[in-house]
């Protein structure tokens, strides 16, 4: 580096870099501009404001390159750099967020996201990153929890009543926004800790905890409590833990382990049963136990998302091909890890639920006794057997379960509570028949193993006068001490099993057992291939048979590329129109193979299923032509995400295919309609933002946590959100993706309202028009498809007969509306 004490020598170097960058950059050499720029802002810092455009232009076109060469510690060198020349710069922070998203570092990048909107809260393009990934870093069910003024008055309540009784050190576990530490300091609690290990909610509990004048009084530890070390960290064992360490199967979020750390590490003895009531001395947790239920359930939403349970699909033999799984698992399979249960709000669940046994009892636990703690995590599954009450399908056992803080408060997290909480579900799988009726039992065992409350192994055990018990078991891979019978049983049914087994996501399930998409999609498939063919070629469904029809050998085949995310058997379904060689773009192995099974079951030639991406390797970009010579008849394009939002840069996509299209070929869907209406949804409001102080007791929590709030809430279900639709549903934006000159981006719809009330959102869904013809509605019951709302930040109160004024604004296709009172 330059000497400063030569001025005349400094500036001679820093116009000779300035040229030099210049020169570089004109000649797209933005490697060796970089290098230039960032020495003169080294040595002449005085020039920042000047030229810091040029240089974060330089900085982001020489990331994208060395991105392109795979340089990536170099590429985050750069930034680094750079962010030390400009730490208050949103772009920069923004494009490293990117770079990290695109790796795979989601929190980071969400972190840089968060710092970019922080920096300049009109950064567009850092607004739509951060919304994208705020539910990573803030959790949505915060929001949920801090408005459950039941849940907060239970706890605060408990709390005060044990530090009344004498404990007067707390520690909080998981301590997320500081609710439970400031309960126990405003009990009057002497020494209060708090620990979490999340980078930002500890951060949010910081701020929290000083808006509310407690810091200094309430010391946060950035850590997991396992690592809470004495006198280190907290001086000495405390005589009460607080902890809301619990998810919707009680032990997910690893309660039992925790507290069995806490008891031998940070609490002081447990109170021996006899001992008087002592002041201190004594340790205590709250929740003090729990008591586990269970339920079996018939649910037809639970069943299409976790069953394929079509045999034949629009033409395509399914049956005998492969064996489609849930990605939720009671057994333990090889060595991968698959969640036990899915969760779901049942009292919202997409057409109800039908009990099928009357609630039974899991198990129970105390929070309070290290032995009994010790022994639930190491101890052998135990059976239930519990009758069933109601003919029905049995598609799932249910679990919820009561928290007991002490002995007067308990919150229940059950169906029926009014409550902020999802069940815990376990879907039934492999049955050969799912039909129970009273007279039958359920057999399960259940267990907490690895974190996790595991209710496996359910059969249905029928009384037979003649035979005795029988027993159809659904976990064939078990090794259950169940008996003779059961044994038995699952040697069978292991026989006809040789399928290939193939993991799905839910919405891959929901996919594939939904007929009118798929019929859909053939019937305008079918419609392309007809028109693209010469006139005495095949109508209807397509015979491959070299020897009868030697079409496929004689004459070019149609192109068809299948660019869904995800599972998808529409090529399978083209190649059966006529001479279609058929692109898939799944990625996964196992996808691949599974769809290679169902061809050769549907009688495909080895050379008309292609699979898409591993083609590509040499070349890059996802669309391109099927060959050199070649465009494609048809593209089937993923256009809306299973959460309800448009896809990214789907208009780009759109654009790309059509240039690749033949004459007379066809982008699917061709265009899509976004429709919309406003409701007033309370619930909606309660599940985006924390309103007021009123819900969390008085404490001041709202403007910090509401930072993370989002504008769009995705993965709703329409058909059960409670709200008041105060307007008909209207057309919000079109969006054509074969003309796309008719689309408007930017465009005023005017409402008319219906009913009165105060409209709190704008939930939205899509029709998607293959053709003229034939359209998929993305909120309909057998949608695969979640739908997506606005939520507004403040309430418009309206009187029938107003019109509202909503701005639909689609760019970078995330689309924001706005909606004002029309004032005419
Ligand atoms: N979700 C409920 C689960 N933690 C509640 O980092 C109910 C989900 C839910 N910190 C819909 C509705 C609902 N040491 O911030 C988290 C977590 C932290 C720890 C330090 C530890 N050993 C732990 C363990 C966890 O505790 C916080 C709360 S966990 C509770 C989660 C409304 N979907």
């Amino acid at each position: 580096m330059l000497p400063s004490a030569v001025p005349g020598g400094r500036e001679a170097l820093v116009s000779s870099s300035l040229r030099s960058a210049r020169d570089c950059l004109a000649g797209d050499d933005f490697g060796t501009a970089y290098a230039h720029y960032l020495l003169v802002l080294s040595i002449a810092p005085e020039l920042q404001a000047e030229l810091k455009e040029t240089f974060q232009f330089t900085l982001l076109k020489w990331a994208e390159e060395l991105n392109d060469l795979e340089r990536i510690q170099d590429l985050f060198d750069c930034y680094e750099q750079a962010l030390e020349l400009f730490p208050r710069d949103e772009v920069i922070c923004n494009s490293m967020g990117e770079h990290l998203f695109r790796m795979g570092f989601r929190d980071e990048a969400a972190g840089y996201f968060y710092k970019a909107v922080k920096l300049n809260p009109d950064c567009m393009d850092a607004k739509e990153n951060f919304y994208r990934v705020a539910n990573w870093l803030v959790e949505r069910w915060h929001f949920i929890m801090l408005n459950d003024t039941k849940r907060n008055q239970t706890y605060q309540r408990a709390i005060q009543k044990a530090v009344h009784s004498g404990c007067t050190t707390v520690l909080d576990i998981g301590t997320g926004t500081g609710i439970l530490s400031m309960f126990a300091k405003k009990s009057g609690a002497a020494h209060v800790y708090a620990c979490e290990l999340s980078k930002t909610m500890y951060e949010l509990a910081c701020d929290v905890v000083a808006a509310n004048h407690m810091d200094g009084e309430i010391k946060l530890l950035h850590m997991k409590s396992f690592d809470i070390d004495i006198p280190k960290h907290i001086p000495d064992r405390v005589s009460l833990v607080v902890t809301e360490t619990v998810d919707a199967g009680l032990f997910g979020e690893g309660i039992v382990e925790s507290l069995i750390h806490a008891w031998r590490h940070l609490l002081l003895q447990p109170k021996m049963k006899g001992q008087d009531v002592a002041m201190e001395g004594f340790g205590q947790v709250i929740p003090a136990g729990a008591v586990v239920f269970g339920m079996g359930v018939q649910c037809k939403e639970i069943r299409r998302h976790h069953r394929v349970g079509i045999r034949n699909m629009a033409g395509v033999q399914l049956e005998g091909t492969v064996d489609f799984q849930s990605p939720v698992r009671t057994q333990l399979s090889g060595d991968q890890s698959f969640e036990p249960y899915a969760t779901e709000k049942m009292s919202r669940v997409p057409g109800g639920y039908t009990p099928l046994t009357e609630p039974f009892q899991v198990m129970t636990v105390d929070f309070n006794s290290l032995q009994e703690l010790e022994s639930l995590a190491t101890r052998k599954p135990s059976a239930i057997t519990v009758p069933v009450v109601r003919d029905g399908e049995l598609d799932a056992i249910m679990a919820w379960f009561v928290l007991q803080l002490d002995e007067e408060h308990n919150l229940s997290t059950s169906p029926g509570e009014e409550t902020c909480w999802e069940q815990a579900i376990y879907p039934m799988k492999g049955l050969s028949d799912y039909a129970v009726k009273p007279g039958n039992s359920l057999v399960m065992d259940v267990s907490c193993r690895d974190c996790y409350l595991r209710i496996e192994s359910v059969a249905v055990v029928t009384s037979n006068p003649y035979l005795g018990d029988q027993m159809d078991s659904g976990e064939t891979e078990n090794n259950m001490p169940l008996g003779k019978e059961a044994e038995l049983c699952n040697a069978l049914a292991s026989l006809h099993t040789t399928e290939r087994k193939c993991t799905l996501e839910c919405s891959e399930i929901a996919l594939l057992n939904n007929e009118s998409y798929h019929e859909g999609f053939k019937a305008a498939i079918g419609k392309v291939v007809a028109s693209l063919l010469p006139d005495r070629e095949c109508q209807g469904e397509f015979v491959d048979d070299k020897l009868e029809n030697p079409l496929r050998s004689i004459m070019d085949p149609l192109y068809v590329l299948d660019v869904s995310d995800g599972f998808s058997i529409l090529p399978v379904i083209a190649g059966k129109l006529g001479p279609v060689k058929a692109y898939s773009s799944v990625e996964k192995e196992e996808h691949c193979v599974a769809l290679d099974i169902i061809a050769e079951v549907n009688h495909f030639p080895k050379d008309a299923l292609e699979f898409w991406l591993s083609q590509l390797e040499e070349n890059g970009g996802v669309l391109q032509r099927p060959k050199s010579d070649k465009l494609w008849s048809v593209i089937i394009l993923d256009v809306i995400e299973t959460s309800g939002l448009i896809q990214q840069d789907v208009m780009e996509k759109g654009a790309l295919s059509r240039c690749l299209l033949q004459s007379g070929g066809k982008i699917f869907p061709q265009y899509v309609v976004m429709l919309g209406m406003l409701v007033e949804s309370q619930t909606l409001m309660q599940e985006s933002a924390v309103q007021g102080t009123e819900p969390t007791m008085g404490f001041n929590i709202a403007p910090f946590i509401n930072q993370f709030k989002v504008p769009i809430h995705v993965f709703l279900n329409l058909s059960t959100l409670p709200c008041v639709p105060l307007s008909k549903p209207v057309e919000l934006l079109r969006m054509d993706l074969m003309n796309p000159y008719l689309n408007e981006y930017n465009r005023e719809v005017t409402v008319e309202i219906c009913k009165s009330g105060h409209v709190t959102a704008v939930p939205f869904w899509y029709h998607l028009h293959l053709d003229e013809d034939v359209s998929l509605d993305t909120s309909s019951e057998s949608s695969h498809w979640k739908q997506a709302a606005v939520v507004l930040d403040q309430p418009i109160s309206v009187t029938a007969g107003d019109n509202l004024v909503l701005h639909v604004q689609c760019h970078k296709s995330s689309v924001s509306i706005t909606v004002k009172k029309c004032c005419l």
